[in-house]
């Protein structure tokens, strides 16, 4: 991650003042698309990321930059996290051929592999069979690096993810799941699904787990950190529950169609501990509002640069549909 205008250089990961920009960038995102959704500029409507930035701003400024991470198909966060230009993330979401895919990803299949984002993915629990195959291929030709699959919590109960647990485990694959606890399942809560303990999946296939406070960016940093280290000498997976709540819907829809599953009191009570708060309350104040006028500053660029790019030419639909050089046909034959 280079590319901050506010004094990234020399500023080393820990330090407050850029986790705190991470985690207000993605805010001020997600808020700033919510209003291109409504705006008619993003079709199809977004799963907004707000409430959770604490995790993937903390961990990934526990990683470095030859590092790879699968995301979610709540997956903003991760990618602007791991680095990736807010202006070009904010095209793609809006189909434009500007975008980081040429527009042809969007919102949920999002990559950007120049800063090690293999993908956010719309299937719940594919990322950590992703990133775990990336890795085990990337250390195999002597490449020196870690993967984090950041998952939901309804991720848990699918079979590709404890397929991904199985062999992470027995080839040793250093990549740390992340599962972002944020108490629901679109609607279904945690309780009416999970058997048994989220972090017991993990332990059930001998790779550690632990549990943090997602809320809290500075110590997501601080066990990823520690994660890692173990991961880069030892070798193996690990696995990090971060609890944390979604502030917002499961998915814009539901700013239409009003879903009645999480109490007022419990709403309340998850949007009182806001990881931009938290982070933000270890800074000066003078120093948070010119993080937050450089964010703005940021954005309102990135907002323009989405609008004036190009929609993509219908004419090449079928381009970039296969890696070796082939190419798709219309039609049978
Ligand atoms: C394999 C698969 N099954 C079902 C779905 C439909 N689906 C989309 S999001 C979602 C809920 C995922 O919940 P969770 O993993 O807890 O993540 P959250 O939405 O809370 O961030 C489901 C079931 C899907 N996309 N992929």
């Amino acid at each position: 991650m280079g590319r901050h205008p506010d004094g990234d250089q020399g500023v080393r990961v820990t330090d407050p003042v850029r986790l705190y920009r991470t985690v207000r960038l993605i805010r001020r995102f997600e808020e700033r698309a919510i209003e291109l959704v409504r705006s008619g500029h993003v079709v199809g409507g977004i799963h907004p990321y707000l409430g959770q930035e604490g995790v993937a701003a903390g961990v990934c400024a526990a990683l470095r930059p030859g590092d790879v991470v699968a995301g979610t198909h709540r997956g903003h966060g991760h990618v602007l996290a791991k680095g990736a230009d807010p202006a070009r993330m904010m095209a793609e979401l809006c189909g434009r051929a500007t975008g980081l895919n040429r527009g042809r990803g969007g919102s949920m299949h999002a990559a950007d592999f120049a800063v090690g984002v293999l993908g956010a993915n719309a299937i719940v629990g594919a990322g950590g069979a992703i990133v775990t195959g990336a890795v085990w291929a990337r250390r195999r030709r002597g490449e020196d690096l870690v993967g984090v699959s950041f998952l939901g919590d309804g991720a848990v109960n699918e079979g590709m993810l404890l397929e991904a647990f199985n062999l992470a485990a027995l080839w040793q694959v250093p990549v740390l799941f992340v599962c972002e606890n944020n108490g629901y399942a679109t609607t279904m809560p945690v309780a009416g699904a999970v058997a048994g303990s989220i972090t017991g999946r993990a332990e059930a296939f001998g790779i550690p787990a632990s549990v943090v406070d997602g809320q809290d960016p500075e110590a997501v940093r601080a066990a990823t950190a520690a994660a890692v280290a173990r991961m880069r000498a030892a070798g193996g997976p690990e696995f990090l529950e971060a609890r944390t709540y979604r502030f917002d819907a499961h998915h814009t829809f539901e700013h239409a169609v009003r879903l009645d599953y999480r109490p007022p009191e419990e709403v309340a009570r998850g949007r009182s501990r806001d990881p931009v708060d938290i982070a933000g309350s270890r800074l000066p104040p003078d120093r948070r509002a010119e993080v937050d006028a450089s964010v703005e500053a940021e954005l309102d660029a990135a907002v323009a640069f989405a609008l004036a790019g190009p929609e993509p030419d219908p004419a090449g639909a079928l381009e970039h549909l296969y890696a070796s050089g082939l190419t798709a046909r219309a039609g049978g034959g």
